[in-house]
């Protein structure tokens, strides 16, 4: 069975926007092959900064300040949430052998200057470009709305 599954972008900067992995792809000015940046993963792909350098240039967005953070949701409502100076070297995985992912569609982030494997995250359909410092320089990441023992605690 194939959905089409769309990917919702936003920016407190933008409006938020839903894409196809198309109209995504499209607007990438840069393609690549992720063996480039990931050895074991071949495949088509774009940078993430890259990418959201062309979206903003889309909406005149004349705000010279980088995002702090970038966070992404997958369908099963895994998150992660990563400091700029981590994704240096991100990107989108879309196709491999010319198809839609069988594994991580509709898209797929690989963050491979990251600090865990588990940023890898597969099916991603939101995108959020933050600006907030305080959310630290550690990235995170987990299922949506899991609270921890001790966060109960600290709210009882
Ligand atoms: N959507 C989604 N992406 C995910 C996860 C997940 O549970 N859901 N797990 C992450 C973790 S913890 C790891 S280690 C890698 C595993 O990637 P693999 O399935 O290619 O081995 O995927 C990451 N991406
Ligand atoms: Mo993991």
């Amino acid at each position: 069975m194939t959905t089409n599954l769309c990917i919702h972008v936003s920016d407190i900067h933008s409006t938020t926007e839903t894409f196809t992995v198309d109209e995504m792809v499209a607007l990438a000015e840069q393609k690549l092959n992720s063996q480039d940046r990931v050895p074991e993963v071949q495949g088509e792909a774009f940078d993430l900064k890259g990418w959201y350098r062309s979206w903003k240039n889309t909406h005149h967005v004349e705000e010279r300040e980088e995002p702090t953070h970038v966070k992404v949701e997958a369908v099963d409502e895994f998150q992660a949430l990563m400091p700029w100076s981590q994704v240096e070297q991100a990107l989108f995985l879309y196709a491999q052998e010319g198809q839609p992912l069988k594994k991580g569609y509709p898209i797929r982030l690989y963050v491979p200057d990251g600090s865990s494997e588990c940023l890898n995250v597969k099916s991603i359909v939101k995108i959020w470009f933050l600006r907030d410092a305080s959310l630290g320089e550690e990235a995170t990441y987990g299922f949506k709305n899991k609270v921890s023992l001790e966060e109960l605690k600290i709210k009882k």
